[in-house]
């Protein structure tokens, strides 16, 4: 590639598949690949660039899916590797990538090589996971916690030692500082690659330099050296995509993966602005009140920080979050202006914005009232030991009905049909009640749709190179309710101004900010003027170009 075009992935729409909840082709109430195929049309109309698809590969569905047990094949409920080399041709075919989820920090228990490392202490697969001696009074090695609530290391009774396991103890993390793991994970990656994947979304990549003796798991010592020995190995040379999931990721550290000069990946998933409205002590599960002037902080500072090297992925949402119109916007009385308001501001920063599935016509969190209804194997574990530890259950319960994974994974609302169009038999997870007014096939029906405005988003970007490379310029920082911002290429600006809130709002424009030009977008029709003065409607939110 040479220096002066830009990737491909900058100028792309992403759009990630959680393909259990995505569509069902067979009835038996689980989405799976020919159900995807089946959507390639829409998704191609949608103006979709590359797709990260969640894991599908063989597993135990402890995690439904980020626990594999066979990294070479696929899980027999989402289909065939025939089926996925149908997708693969199908959505090349449309100018659609497969990203696949890369999960390699940990596998599942039922992995052969798990099977294999904890049948003996002499095992030859021993080293492929991290086992350490009891602490002299039997107990775990030390206090380190699993992500998903209680220890993280788990007895194995027949060898005498403990393994670790950073979530689930149905997913055993793998040994990193053991050369022949490694190079059993590039072989399955360049096996991948030549299969004609357009690269990875890397789960949990920053636990793979962990040094477990010295408590320290993200961002670890090894880390960087892992993922340049990757990029050596089986990146390198190839037009690709990867993008890492980084809980710990900061806007010091992110040009270590991501930087010109770094030879690691494409782009990072950063979480600060998701994550800084949980609680101190009982994390997600008690969200503290919205802080837009936080929020704003937050985005500005990795614009900023990688505004001249490095690279933003841009998320409102994914399978492990809530619905964004939910989290950020008004999910009941103003749904449609304020999901239209989010993906603006969002897809016209500096980044390659990526859609959760349902996103782009305003899919809401799910509202459960029983925990029986709620599936996820992080939520479950947490409502055990928060209500052994004296919170109410129904405490718990609001708090997921706010930020617990399941909120993302209700099936995607095709039509109003029984089953949603998701499914024609039981569905593995129950359905949003709202399908009959909240589905795909209206969205796709009106053109004044959210769904719409996604599609007229994802051709913005390809138009216009300001909204790809145009320096980002925050404004009206302290400002309570409005997210403002420009961006500049070669003499073009481009005004971005949204209310965020359901309140209307009159606006004393600073000079700078005051424009006249070509109306670009807009959620309650376009403007082509900013005066001294603006008065907004309930989240409105729209973009000149001058
Ligand atoms: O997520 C990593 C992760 O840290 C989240 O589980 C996070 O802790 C949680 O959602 C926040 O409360 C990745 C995958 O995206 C997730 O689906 C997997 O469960 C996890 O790794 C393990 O593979
Ligand atoms: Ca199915």
């Amino acid at each position: 590639m040479s220096e002066t075009t830009a990737p491909w992935w900058k100028s792309a729409t992403a759009y990630q598949i959680y393909p259990r909840s995505f569509c069902d082709s067979n009835g038996d109430g689980i989405g799976d690949i020919p159900g995807i195929i089946s959507k390639l049309d829409y998704l191609a109309e949608l103006g979709v660039g590359f797709i990260w698809l969640s894991p599908v590969y063989r597993s135990p569905m402890a995690d439904n899916g980020y626990d594999i047990s066979d990294y070479q094949d696929i899980a027999p409920e989402f289909g065939t590797l025939d089926d996925f080399d149908r997708l693969l041709a199908e959505a090349r075919q449309r100018g659609i990538r497969i990203v696949m989820d890369l999960v390699v920090n940990h596998s599942s228990d039922e992995h052969p090589w798990f099977i294999e490392s904890r049948a003996s202490r002499e095992a030859d697969k021993r080293d492929f996971y991290i086992w350490r001696d009891p602490a002299e009074d039997g107990g775990p090695p030390n206090d380190l916690q699993s992500f998903f609530g209680g220890p993280a290391w788990t007895f194995d009774a027949s060898t005498g030692q403990y393994y670790l396991h950073l979530f689930d103890r149905k997913q055993p993390d793998l040994n990193w500082d053991n050369p022949a793991l490694r190079s059993e994970i590039w072989r399955m990656m360049n096996w991948w690659l030549d299969r004609g994947v357009g690269g990875f979304r890397m789960d949990v990549i920053d636990l793979i330099g962990k040094d477990i003796d010295r408590g320290i798991t993200a961002d670890g010592p090894r880390l960087h050296e892992y993922l340049q020995e990757m990029h050596r190995e089986t990146l390198a040379g190839r037009d690709i995509v990867t993008v890492g999931e980084a809980w710990s990721a900061t806007p010091e550290n992110a040009l270590l993966y991501s930087g010109r000069d770094s030879r690691e990946l494409s782009m990072v998933f950063q979480f600060e602005h998701v994550s800084q409205q949980w609680d101190e002590k009982l994390g997600k599960w008690k969200p503290r009140p919205f802080d837009l002037v936080a929020l704003k902080r937050t985005l500005n500072k990795w614009q900023s920080a990688l505004a001249q090297d490095g690279w933003n992925s841009l998320f409102w949402g994914n399978h492990d979050l809530p619905r964004a119109v939910s989290k950020y916007g008004d999910d009941t009385h103003y749904r449609v202006e304020s999901a239209k308001m989010l993906a603006t501001v969002l897809h016209l920063m500096k980044g390659t914005p990526y859609i959760y599935q349902g996103e782009e016509f305003g899919m809401t969190n799910a509202a459960f009232t029983d925990i029986d209804q709620f599936k996820d194997v992080e939520t479950l574990n947490f409502y055990r030991l928060q209500v052994a530890d004296g919170v109410a259950p129904e405490d718990f319960i609001a708090g997921a009905n706010e930020n617990s994974r399941d909120n993302a994974r209700t099936p995607v609302q095709w039509s109003d049909a029984p089953g949603a169009g998701f499914t024609t038999g039981e569905p593995w997870i129950d359905i949003n009640p709202n399908y009959t007014d909240i589905n795909a096939e209206q969205a796709r029906r009106d053109p004044a749709s959210i769904y719409a405005h996604y599609r007229h988003l994802a051709q913005l970007r390809k138009d216009l190179p300001l909204i790809v490379d145009g320096e980002y310029r925050p404004w009206l920082e302290a400002h309570p309710q409005i997210l403002a911002y420009s961006r500049h290429l070669d003499g073009q600006t481009l005004s971005v101004v949204a209310n965020v809130g359901s309140t209307p709002l009159q606006l004393d424009v600073p000079p700078g900010l005051q424009v006249r030009g070509q109306a670009l977008i807009g959620n309650y029709g376009a403007r082509a003027q900013i005066g001294a003065v603006l008065d907004l409607a309930p989240y409105e939110a729209f973009a000149i170009l001058s």
